[in-house]
């Protein structure tokens, strides 16, 4: 075999014993790279005679292609078993039954506000919307606390830091002065919203929900109030029978004002623990607006009066679903939320 014929069946017999392209690319270079031996051969080309040149040529340029031939075979042979390679490692197994799409569900507050939100609307109040961070005015002073107020201490309110005035409101009240400041009577809405206090243990968070409500007009009265949070009870805990009582109370904002009993939905008023053997459940405070509070809005409170509320949206999905600890809601474990999907 002449010494060309053998470079070539060198060459085949190397590229087949290689398995890995980078290798391959080196050994590609030993033959038919700059200094590969095929160069070499052909730059040797110059030292022949005439004819003798055109032979060798012919010969070295044959081996040439048989070389690049098998790299090439070996090259397309290499990315083939690479592609199956690949193709094996990302196999899946379509016969497998599929994870499903965990589906989500509203926080159990959440749905009792839209509950308390769309009862509202079925008898004409609108919903109202106000900042978490209020001022002195629209929290306390329009609400008719003094300044020297234990609600306005730093015991029981949050303050911001740097921002004299200002604060987490306490209740939703401010977002009635707000719309009191720009709409005229007739108003009729509910405010629901998070409010924030300094108190936390099983039936207080430093965070919760309150859902106020406001009617004024020329003629409210507290029988108007009496029927409509009666009427707003039975629809919300589907007991056509319960029944409310409203016992003498004070609030700053209101007078006069009354704490607002429901027969307890666990016994029907027979007495159980839930009640404390009362039968009846304490579920919301109330009033007539202050006429100050509508003095400091600018609301005529010789022509207009009105009634106000406020309650617990917290403690209304305790009752609703038999809750028992109110931290819950707030600690987002999904065990107990998912319950409510
Ligand atoms: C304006 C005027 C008066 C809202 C009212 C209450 C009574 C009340 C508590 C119940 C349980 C808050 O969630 S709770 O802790 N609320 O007792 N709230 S009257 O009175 C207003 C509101 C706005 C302009």
């Amino acid at each position: 075999m002449s010494d060309i014929e053998k470079l070539v069946a060198e060459a085949t017999a190397e590229f087949a014993g290689i398995s890995e392209m980078a290798l391959l690319e080196q050994a590609k270079a030993r033959y038919l790279g700059k200094s590969g031996s095929v160069t070499e051969l052909l730059k040797g080309l110059g030292k022949l005679a005439a004819d003798e040149r055109k032979r060798a040529g012919a010969a070295i340029n044959s081996a040439k292609e048989r070389i690049e031939a098998a790299l090439n075979a070996r090259r397309e042979l290499l990315r083939h078993a690479a592609l199956d390679a690949q193709l094996r490692a990302e196999a899946l197994d379509i016969t497998l039954p599929g994870r499903g799409q965990g589906s989500g569900g509203l926080h159990p507050v959440t749905r009792t506000l839209e509950r308390i939100e769309a009862l509202f609307r079925s008898i004409g109040f609108d919903v109202a919307d106000g900042p978490e961070i209020e001022d002195d005015f629209h929290n306390f002073t329009a609400l008719n606390t003094p300044e020297n107020h234990p609600a306005r201490s730093m015991h029981d309110t949050f303050y911001l830091e740097n921002s004299p005035g200002l604060l987490l409101r306490t209740h939703t009240s401010p977002i009635q002065v707000r719309y009191m400041e720009t709409h005229k009577p007739p108003i009729r809405i509910i405010a629901p919203g998070r409010v924030y206090r300094v108190d936390s243990d099983a039936t207080h968070s430093p965070m919760f929900h309150q859902v106020e409500g406001l009617w004024i007009d020329e003629n409210v009265s507290f029988a108007d109030l009496k029927g409509v949070f009666t009427d707003f009870l039975r629809n919300f805990f589907e007991k056509p029978d319960l029944r409310t009582r409203f016992r003498p109370s004070f609030f700053p904002f209101t007078e006069p004002s009354a704490e607002i009993d429901m027969s307890c939905v666990f016994c029907e008023g027979n007495g159980c623990r839930v009640c404390s053997h009362t039968g009846w459940l304490e579920i919301a405070g109330s009033g007539m607006v202050h006429p100050n509070v509508l003095r400091h809005v600018g609301i005529d409170s010789e022509k207009y009066i009105g009634f106000a509320f406020g309650m617990g949206p917290d403690r209304l999905t305790m009752l609703r679903y038999g809750v028992n600890d109110l931290r819950l809601f707030f600690d987002g474990d999904l065990r107990f939320l998912s319950q409510f999907r």
